[in-house]
């Protein structure tokens, strides 16, 4: 076949990268007719769409491989430095003993772990433990308690941690299980730059993975985070099981949120024996998650919530360097550093200098994307939130 021979002429994006997004649109569609089409991730207003339909996601994880990856490539260059990830620590500030029965999680109750209930860590050593990952160069400090929900009685605690992690200069991120709007205001009052708060998977395969709570109950903390100001980060877990179906569920149920969160992990299920989900892993290892489906499941988020920081989070520890450099040129450009997560070993500070030595990655030291537009910066406004004025200027 001949080629057609007309140059195309790169131009600079605003970080200064070459965006395949600025190349001569026609010249790929008359060659890949069909294939080659650009990612729609705007609506007629050039907004940042949420209007996905459940089909257009699927169709984003039933595109050839390569095809998807670039796509996603494209659609991460055009918000985020594709050469920055942002690092992120964890600490758990209350292990185990939760009423709650994620069949995936080492501190439930109902599983038998090992892992032993502690209670409520005490201010000054979560601010020590803060102070250590800064000077390990992280900028996010992310604390998570094994709550349904925290009790009112806590509350006192948690906001003296937020305001101490703050004032270190450190961006805060809780994750304590369901809030009520007025918990959620506490919070965004003390300064909680995020919550985590995961949907975990698609509507569909809830149920089967957890049995205490619902759905709606996660969305619904979600609205009150929102409500309160705070920005969200929501993700969920590839690997439990699922099938592709349940996981354009659950990317399409992020990607239609009213306002996308600003950070998405994207977790592999860490198999715990003890718990349903490790038990079922271990005696079914045919059911582990393919590399190149969770690739597909990152490049799939990247595509549909462009100005997201999407987190390559647990699973990393067992996922090859290939895998990882995969996910990174899909579009995830956040980690969590670190020996540890919440209960489970974490790739660790010395593995992933050489990871990012090898990749040629470099620490995030900016601001993120949909963050700097809601004006929520660490000692900035804290009453902000990114409005279609503020995200259209950015891009
Ligand atoms: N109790 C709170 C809650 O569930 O929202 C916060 C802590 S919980 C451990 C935080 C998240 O970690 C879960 O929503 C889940 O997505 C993730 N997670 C827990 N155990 C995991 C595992 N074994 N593998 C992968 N992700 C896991
Ligand atoms: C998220 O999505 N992943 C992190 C964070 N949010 C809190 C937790 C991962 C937990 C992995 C299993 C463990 O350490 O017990
Ligand atoms: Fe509890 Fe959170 Fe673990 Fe579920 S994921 S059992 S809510 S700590």
């Amino acid at each position: 076949m001949q080629w057609r021979s007309r140059p195309v002429v790169p131009i600079s994006d605003t970080h200064g990268f070459t965006s395949a997004a600025h190349f001569a649109k026609e010249d790929t569609d008359l060659r890949f007719p069909g294939i080659l089409r650009q990612a729609h991730t705007r609506d007629r207003d050039g907004m940042i769409r949420t209007d996905w339909t459940r089909e257009e996601i699927a169709e984003l994880f039933d595109l050839p491989f390569t095809e998807l990856l670039f796509r996603a490539a494209t659609v991460h260059r055009e918000h985020h430095r594709p050469d920055e990830v942002q690092l992120c620590t964890l600490l758990s500030i209350k292990t185990g003993g939760c009423p709650e029965d994620c069949g995936y999680c080492s501190q439930s109750a109902h599983a038998d772990s090992g892992v032993e209930a502690t209670k409520l860590m005490d201010v000054r050593q979560v601010l020590q433990s803060a102070a250590q990952a800064k000077d390990a160069g992280s900028q996010r400090f992310c604390m998570g308690a094994a709550w349904r929900n925290p009790k009112d009685r806590d509350m006192p605690k948690i906001v003296e941690i937020v305001k101490g992690v703050r004032d270190m200069g450190m961006e805060t991120c809780m994750t304590l299980g369901m809030l009520t709007p007025a918990q959620a205001e506490q919070l965004a009052e003390a300064g909680l730059d995020y919550y985590n708060h995961n949907v975990d998977t698609g509507p569909e395969y809830y149920d089967r993975v957890i049995t205490t709570r619902k759905y709606e109950d996660r969305l619904t903390t979600l609205e009150n985070v929102r409500q309160a100001g705070i920005n969200v980060c929501s993700g969920g877990i590839v690997g439990m099981g699922e099938t592709r179906e349940d996981r354009v569920g659950f990317v399409h149920t992020l990607a239609t949120l009213e306002r996308h969160p600003e950070s998405v992990p994207v977790n592999a299920l860490v198999p715990v024996k003890g718990t349903p989900l490790g038990d079922m892993l271990a005696d079914t290892p045919m059911a582990k998650i393919d590399d190149i489906e969770f690739v597909r499941t990152v490049a799939a988020a990247r595509i549909a919530m462009p100005m997201s920081m999407v987190r390559l989070s647990a699973g990393r520890e067992s996922m090859s360097d290939a895998t990882q450099a995969l996910c990174f040129m899909a579009g995830a450009n956040s980690i969590f550093t670190g020996e540890k997560l919440l209960t489970a070993p974490n790739a660790g500070d010395d593995s992933d200098a050489a990871l990012f030595a090898r990749l040629g990655l470099k620490a995030m030291e900016g601001e993120e994307p949909l963050r700097a537009a809601s004006g929520r910066a660490v000692g900035g406004c804290s009453g902000g939130c990114a409005t279609k004025e503020a995200q259209a200027e950015l891009t």
